[in-house]
């Protein structure tokens, strides 16, 4: 059987390094902080991990080691934000509480799968 059929297990739907800052807490400007972080969707949570050293997309367990901050995605806002960073593929990612993180990747069709999966997640979270 599956490793979620008995539904309580939270979905892994995708994992990885992306550059990251958060921008923005309860819609209070913040300084920016780039920095390298692995990144995990799970059910309806984007889960940051600060160390990415250890980890890969094959060996990540939820609970294998601290998160540093998650981010819940019902009700939160993704656009393409390439006007907000002299980086390249950046989106902004806004929660519900005002919170706001841009991601980026210097991969195109990593940050491009990113953000449709995020959407997908935030567009089923909206229908229900
Ligand atoms: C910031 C740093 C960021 C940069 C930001 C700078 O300077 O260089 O990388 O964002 O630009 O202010 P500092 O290290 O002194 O805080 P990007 O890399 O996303 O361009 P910004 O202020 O125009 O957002």
């Amino acid at each position: 059987s599956s490793p979620d059929s008995d539904g309580c297990t939270p979905e892994l739907e995708k994992a990885g390094l992306l550059n990251k800052t958060k921008i923005a807490e309860g819609g209070r400007k913040l300084r920016k902080n780039w920095s390298l972080s692995w990144v995990v969707l799970v059910g309806n949570s984007l889960v940051f991990f600060k160390d990415p050293k250890s980890q890969t997309p094959s060996n990540w367990k939820p609970g294998n080691s601290r998160p540093e901050s998650s981010v819940d995605l019902r009700g939160a806002q993704l656009h393409w934000a390439n006007e907000l960073s002299s980086k390249k593929n950046v989106f902004k990612l806004r929660t519900v509480t005002g919170n706001e993180f841009l991601l980026q990747s210097e991969t195109d069709s990593l940050i491009k799968e990113w953000y449709k999966t995020i959407q997908h997640v935030i567009e089923k979270l909206d229908r229900e």
